[in-house]
Formats: structure tokens, sequence, C-alpha cells
């Protein structure tokens, strides 16, 4: 490859700008740059992803494929600039040409097409597939609509659509010679021909599917993967007078079923709607996926008997559990295999990764709706859930067990049981949280079926979410550790620990830090007219407003320190800015109320006089992963506060990790792993043990107990009912803490249980604080022992344990 300069790429830009625009530099918008960069970068990489895939026919490579409703992408022109190795030159040729590189990256939307940390972690994935050189793709839906924008009104959230495909589309490839058909409704009929016997579909509704392809550039690498979105259109339309009155009525149908499919991303993160438009948005997907994977498996070995050597199917919690019985559908009706033999090549086919305990999250869909909307589907899954249903008879002989297993239910399907007898691997996605899977929520079937249940801590992109974001923080470490060899091999950070007694350095890693707070404080500033101070403790809690998250744990020790400096003005030394950043699904009205709360109390601190410098609370709109990137590296405290066995793993805690950020947390999720790396020294620990919430919750817990024996806790929880200087009371907040309501019992995350030690943790962090040398070492600790939690890493134990496949 002859290498590309910023003026080979100064020339691609303007002619990129004729042809698709016809501008010149000096007419073209922002955004017309933005999209002209995109589609000079997504021609280099169309060229290498052809190599990549004819490379991995010839080599008859197994191949991965990756299934998920998410993938939460966020912005991709630096990230593949700085892949491909050209992001210097980038900036420069912008620059040639008159524009503001900061500014076209900056106009370039978001593609959100996910929720929160599961579908980011898809996202992270990808990068580290295609880096690796693992042959992989994957596949989701290409959402009109990704996850909504939020704005903040009055204190209260206000959901607006998310139109991100204006400039977005600039990264997909249309594909229209690939559509596949998606049949939906109808009536299952069986006919003999020839001796053969034929089941089809009859009186379906149609829906196309369109693949739009998004290429995935490696670090390092010519390796190029694709994300394969696939986009819902109707059928052609028919010609009304050609056609009986039926007829057109079901073509009617079929074009407004397909309009709605891939319209928008449902915004529920950890929480099932069932909504059947749901189930047909994963049908679709699933559907297309699984025929489009099958049509190139049989071009290219002409039969689908080899199906499970030479390709792998990862399905992304349980949304995508219909490729079980649609991967059978294809193997017994088109490819005409006994149940048998289709069964063992789907069960050697399918891994599932789980990513929740929480029973709200567990899919179930109604076997009405399953029945009427997927009429062969779910004769299928009747068919694998009687034979699961006695295989485990004959294993346990306890009536109690078969019910648990069970995939068919009382009229419902569980989703997750179906994807543990149908895949060869479960896994859950930390240290902890995979041991609750066996000893608690699919206790059973691992006592049936042990050698199916891994292991596979989350991992994050360090590539973005260090290097690319925090260029200073870069610089050191290169300049430690001797070049820039940690980003191929995450674990070359340990090398920082040799500078824990290195004075120059902690004030280097402290200055860094001190300058990425003055950036994003610039940066809030302009963007939103908020006034940080720099010199105060950025203590952060951002990620998707969930109650088991306890961001109201955080609330009510704020409200704490604020009402000790009430009684002493002097309180509180140390300049405290607390950060939240969150969105609520639109439904989830507690998770709005506590949304509303923090305002208020914001509103508050901001007009009470004897908080000037001292304390300060921020709700930043719209997190997402734009934001997050620029508000990592300008960190000091992580708030990864869970209840203890409820978050899986998380993954926002390894981003504040590796940018030196120190941990305020319970021993929850990859919280244990990172403790266990750093110790107590570390990181600032607190609260109950996930066995001991068990322990709390057998007993019986009594929240009110605690609201009578704490005078502080008692006297913050008063506060919720009296509300703040806006005049909103949050008795309702009060009442759930205290009595619960609507069927939850009373603190159903213990908060209460939870709030002393929390406290007390706050303070030992802010007393850390005041010793700065102290504080830098940890912080330095803290990067040095990141590199575990790099996705590299993670998607190199699927490679070896789950898919087995050759990597870098
Ligand atoms: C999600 O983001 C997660 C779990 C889930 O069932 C559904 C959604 Cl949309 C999250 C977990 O809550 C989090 O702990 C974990 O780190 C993340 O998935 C990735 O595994």
């Amino acid at each position: 490859m002859t290498p590309i300069t910023t003026q080979t790429l100064e020339n691609a830009l303007t002619a990129k700008l004729m042809v698709s625009f016809g501008k010149t530099a000096a007419e073209a918008t922002d955004g017309e740059m933005m999209r002209a960069s995109a589609l000079v970068l997504r021609d280099m990489m169309a060229l290498r992803e052809v190599e990549t895939r004819q490379k991995a026919r010839q080599q008859h490579a197994r191949q991965v494929h990756y299934l998920s409703l998410e993938f939460l992408m966020g912005r991709s022109l630096m990230k593949n600039a700085y892949n491909l190795g050209l992001l210097p030159q980038l900036r420069e040729a912008l620059e040639h040409l008159g524009f503001k590189a900061a500014d076209i990256f900056e106009i370039e939307p978001d593609a959100a097409l996910g929720n929160g940390g599961l579908g980011r972690l898809a996202a992270c994935y990808l990068d580290s597939m295609t880096t690796l050189e693992i042959p992989a793709t994957g596949y989701s839906i290409c959402y009109e609509l990704g996850i909504f924008k939020q704005k903040i009104v009055e204190g209260q959230q206000v959901e607006l659509p998310d139109n991100w495909k204006d400039l977005g589309a600039a990264w997909l490839m249309p594909k229209p010679a690939e559509t596949q058909e998606v049949r939906f409704g109808g009536t299952v009929r069986e006919f003999w021909d020839n001796g053969h016997l034929h089941i089809v579909n009859e009186d379906a509704t149609v829906v196309q599917a369109v693949p739009c392809d998004m290429e995935i550039a490696g670090y390092g690498t010519e390796h190029v993967n694709v994300l394969r979105l696939w986009d819902a259109r109707s059928t052609q339309p028919v010609d009304m007078s050609l056609f009986s009155r039926g007829e057109y009525l079901k073509a009617a149908e079929d074009e407004a079923m397909a309009e709605t499919i891939a319209k928008v991303l449902y915004p529920e993160d950890n929480h099932l709607e069932g909504k059947s438009l749901r189930l047909k948005q994963q049908y679709f997907f699933v559907s297309a996926t699984l025929q489009s994977i099958a049509a190139k498996h049989t071009e290219l070995y002409g039969t689908m008997k080899n199906f499970h050597e030479k390709n792998v199917i990862q399905i992304n919690d349980t949304h995508p559990a219909l490729v079980i019985p649609e991967l059978m559908r294809i193997l017994i009706d088109d490819a005409g295999m006994d149940w048998d033999e289709a069964w063992d090549i789907t069960t050697r086919s399918v891994a599932y990764t789980n990513h929740t305990v929480l029973s709200e999250a567990l899919e179930r869909w109604p076997q009405s709706l399953v029945e009427f909307l997927l009429p062969r589907v779910w004769q299928i899954i009747l068919e694998i859930s009687r034979r699961w249903q006695k295989k485990v008879e004959d294993f346990y002989h306890d009536p109690k067990k078969t019910e648990k297993m069970a995939i068919v239910w009382g009229g419902q399907v569980r989703m997750a049981n179906l994807c543990i007898a149908g895949g060869m691997a479960v896994n859950g996605v930390s240290g902890l949280h995979s041991e609750i899977l066996k000893k608690d929520v699919f206790r059973d079937a691992y006592g049936m079926e042990p050698w199916k249940f891994r292991n596979v801590t989350n991992g994050i992109d360090h590539r973005r979410w260090l290097s690319e974001i925090n260029p200073g923080l870069d610089g050191l470490i290169r300049d430690l550790t001797g070049g820039d060899d940690y980003l191929l091999h995450p674990q070359a950070l340990k090398k920082l620990d040799d500078y824990a007694d290195d004075a120059s350095v902690l004030e280097r890693l402290g200055a860094i830090k001190r300058a990425n707070k003055a950036a994003f404080a610039a940066h809030a500033k302009k963007t939103r007219g908020v006034e940080l101070n720099p010199d105060a403790i950025f203590d952060v809690q951002v990620k998707r407003l969930h109650e088991y998250k306890r961001q109201l744990l955080n609330v009510l020790h704020i409200i704490a320190l604020y009402q000790k400096l009430q009684d002493d003005p002097n309180a509180i030394t140390q300049p405290h800015t607390f950060l939240f950043g969150a969105k609520a699904a639109p439904g989830y009205a507690v998770a709005k109320r506590i949304i509303r709360l923090i305002n208020s109390l914001a509103d508050q601190i901001d007009h009470d006089p004897i908080c000037r410098d001292k304390l300060q609370v921020v709700f930043l709109e719209n997190y997402r992963v734009s934001l997050a990137e620029q508000l990592m590296p300008a960190s000091e405290v992580s708030q990864q506060i869970s209840t203890a066995g409820k978050e899986a793993s998380g993954t926002g805690n390894m981003k504040f990790m590796m940018n030196g950020a120190l941990t305020v947390g319970t021993l929850d999720g990859a919280n244990v792993e990172m403790h266990d790396l750093l110790g107590d020294e570390n990181m600032f620990l607190f609260g109950l043990r996930a066995d001991e919430v068990e322990q709390l919750k057998r007993e019986g817990y009594v929240p009110q107990r605690l609201y009578n024996r704490d005078p502080v806790l008692h006297r913050c929880l008063d506060a919720l009912r009296t509300g703040f200087r806006d005049g909103v009371r949050y008795d309702d907040l009060y009442q759930r803490l205290l009595f619960g309501a609507g069927g939850s019992p009373a603190d159903e995350y213990f908060l209460l249980a939870d709030f002393q030690a929390y406290c007390q943790a706050e303070k030992r962090m802010a007393e850390t604080y005041r010793d700065q040398t102290a504080w830098n070492r940890m912080s330095l600790h803290n990067i040095a022992r990141s590199g575990v939690f790099a996705a590299d890493r993670a998607v190199a134990e699927y490679a070896d344990n789950i898919w087995h496949v050759p990597h870098k």
C-alpha cells in the first residue's frame, strides 16, 4: 500500500466534495465536509473489506456473527481516522482546506443505536474483533431514530427524536442486491410433493430486509469487518386494479408493518416492554441475518451440514434468541434436514451472553403472540420445549425444577431458558455475575449441563476510551512505557506502577487531569452555559437512571452534606462538584422523578450563597457516548454504587479507571475484579456484599428502623418530603424508601442500609484528596492495572474459549 499523506487526503476530500455535493472546499458547509471525510475513509475501508472477505473465503475460515439489537457506536470519524493511522493527516488536510478539524469532528452525530452498557459493549467488541483480525460481522437494525435526545425543561426530562441519519448515513453502504424477505403471520401448510414433505408459510406478510453495511476498521491492521444494519422496506407496491380487495389490503398491511419495524430503538435499558412491535423487530433482524449467513455459507460450501464448523453465532442477551428456532427452521424446511441433525448443528453454533439478573428484564413472550406472529417458528419452539422438558424430567424427576427450567410454561415463552437449551455456551459478564448465574438464576440448568457455563468479564476499547480521547495521558504513557506498545498490549500499562514514587511523574499526572478538567469546564460553559470550578473535586455518576444503580443514594449523601453546611458553613474546605448524567426510560416514572430531584437539589445549592465554591451539583443533559468521551478524561471520582448483586458488570467503571479516576463503589459486577487488582488502598469500597444483601432480605429488612435510629439519615429523608426552593415535593420517593409502593417493598435497593457506609467512603475520599501526591499515586495505580479491562482481552477470551477461532 502506498502511504496516505495529508496531500492525498486533501485531494480525495476535494474530489469527493465535488462529485458528491457539487461544491468546492470554499463553498462546502461543515456538514458537507464531515460527510465527504466519512465517504473518503469509507472508500478506503471498503477496499480493505473486500480483501479481508476474500481472504477469509479462500482460507475457509470460521466466521463469527455477533447479533445484537443494539450497537452504541457513537461517532466514527475520529475513531476511523485513528484506527487507519490517519488522524494527524486528516486534521491537517481539513485545516489546509480552511476548516477547523475539531468542528468537523464535533458536528458528527452519534450513531446511538443502543441504550447503554450492552450496546456500547457490542461497539467496543467490533473494534477488538477487527483489531484481533477475527473474521466477524455485527448484525442489528438500522433504526431511523436512535436513543432519544434528552432535554431538561423545568427540571424534568423531555424526549426528542434522534434523527441521526442526515449526516450519519454517510457511513452506510446499502447492499440492495443482498435483500432478504422476512415473513410474518399467515398459516403453516404441509404438503407432499414427489415423496417429499414441504412446509410453507402461506398468506404471510412479507417485509424486505435491506442490508446497510458500516465498515469497521481495526487498529494497526488492514483487516476490516462489517456491521450489517437491516433496514425494513415493503415489497413492491401492488397495482390495485389487478388484485382482489383482500390482496390489496394485504399489501397495504405489508407496507404499514415495514414502515414501522426499523423506525425506532426501544429505549428501555434492563427492562422488558413486551410490545408486539419489539418481537417483530427481533424476528425481522434474526431471520434476515440467518438467511444471509445461510446463503453465503451454502454458496461457498454447497451444504448446510458443516454450518457449525464454519460459523458461530454469539447472541447479546436474549434479544436475538429467536435465532435458535429460526436456524432450526432453515435447516429443516429449507435444507431438508431431520430434527436431530438440525438440533445438533444448532446447539453447536449458538452461544448466549447474559447481561442481567433483574427479573423484570428477563424476556418472556406471550405464547399467543408468538403463535400469531410466527406460526412456523412457534411449532419449532413447542417441539424444542417438549424435548427439553423431557430431558429435565428424566434428569431431575422434580416437578419444581421442570417448571423452573421450562421454555414454554403458563402461556409464556421464556427466552433465557430457550437460549440455555439451544446454545453451546452461556456466559455472564463479570466473575461475580457468572457465579450468581450458576448458583441462583440458572442453578438447575447449571446442575444438569455445567459444561455450558463460562465467564467473560467485560472490557472496553482502550484505544478509544484512553488513547483517542485523552491525548495528555496517552503522551505520558508513551513516555513512561517507551512507546505505543500498550495500544495492542494493554498489559504494558502495568509498567506505570514502577513510577509510584516518582514525584515528577505524579505531578505530571495531576497536571494532565487538571488540564482535562479545565477543558471540560470550558466545553460545558460553551455548550451549556454551566460554570464548573476546575479546582473542585469532579465527582461523577453517569449511567442510565435506574433504581438499582442508586443515583438516589448519591443524592441523599449530597443532601446530608448540604445540611451539614447549613449548620456549619466551614464544614467543607475542599470544593466538591457532583456531576450527574443519565437518561430515564420514558415510561419509568420513578427514574424520571429522581432526575427531577437532582435538578431541584442543584437549583437549591446554586441559589444558596453558603455553597459558593464549596458545593455544586450539575445535571448534564443528554448524556451519550460523545459526552462521555469529553467527561472521562476530566473525572476524578467514579461513582459505582449499585446494590451488590444487581449490576452484571458495568463498563463505565472501567472507562473511569483507565482515565485515572478513583472509584467509590460497592463490591458489585466488575468492581470486584477492580478491587482484586487494586486492594482497599486504591479504591473507596463500602457497603453490603451481595451475599449480605441476600441474607438481610431473608431475615427481613426494615428500613424504618434505620430512619428512626440515624438522625442524619432522618433529616435527609425528611428533606425529600418538604422539597427545595422550587416548591416540588418528593414525598413519593420518601414513601418508597420507608414503606414501599406499587407492590415493591420498602427500600428495595437497600439505600438506607448502605447510607452510613457510603457517607464514610465519601469522607475518606475527600480526605485523601487533600494529599494530592497520594491521590495521584492511587490514580497511577488505577491506570496501571486497568489493562485487563481492555476489550482485546475479553474478545480474545471469547475467541479462545467459546468461538474457537484463531486471533492475533
Ligand atoms: C444493558 O445495558 C445491560 C444489561 C441488560 O440486560 C440490558 C441492557 Cl440494555 C448492561 C448491564 O446492566 C451492565 O451491568 C453491563 O455492564 C452491560 O450490560 C454490558 O454487559
